[in-house]
């Protein structure tokens, strides 16, 4: 039957590591949702808005990407997409322990739903939203980083 997978983040940018895990998630299921958490207590660098945009732009080549946000618990929004499945990155072993601690507590709200753990890339084990903002706060360079797009927003936002 048809898969829908759900891959939930704060996107604050959306970094070339994201853009990675999209490409792969959306060639093994049937229907990818991108969706950005709406987190009035994280204060973001970029608005819910601003994020979502940005992703969109950076998805427009993949007929089977959609992008969304969503405001409260991650696996009721799942299950208002009828998703089966939450896709999550891993970068280092650093991540592993509270992604353990959200897939086996969302499993525990919603048995149908399974968490799928994507490895990062190599070549991006070391890229993070916030690594990415620190270095465009000083000007440096993040176009191996980031999509265009998304350099040009942080060069407004920091200049
Ligand atoms: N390579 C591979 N994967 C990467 C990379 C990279 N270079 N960079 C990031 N990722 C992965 C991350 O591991 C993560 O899976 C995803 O991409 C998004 O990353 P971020 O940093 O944009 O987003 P996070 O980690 O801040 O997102 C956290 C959530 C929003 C998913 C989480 O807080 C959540 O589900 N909140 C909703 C409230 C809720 O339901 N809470 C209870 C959870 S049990």
């Amino acid at each position: 039957d048809y898969k829908i997978a759900v891959y939930p983040g704060s996107f604050d940018p959306v970094t070339f590591g994201h853009l990675d895990i999209i490409h792969r998630a959306a060639a093994v299921f049937d229907k990818v949702i991108v969706a950005v958490l709406n987190n009035s207590k994280k204060s973001p660098l970029f608005t819910v808005e601003e994020r979502t945009q940005l992703l969109g732009e950076v998805t427009r080549g993949l007929p089977n990407v959609e992008v969304d946000s969503f405001g409260d618990l991650l696996i009721n929004y799942v299950s208002e997409k009828k998703a089966n499945v939450i896709v999550k990155g891993l970068r280092a072993i650093s991540d592993f322990e509270s992604e353990m601690q959200m897939a086996s507590l969302n499993h525990k709200l919603n048995d149908k739903v399974e968490t799928f753990f994507m490895m990062t890339s190599p070549q991006y084990s070391y890229l993070s939203s916030s690594i990415v903002k620190e270095i465009a706060r000083y000007h440096g360079p993040v176009s191996d980083l980031v999509p265009a797009e998304v350099e040009q927003a942080l060069n407004d936002k920091f200049a």
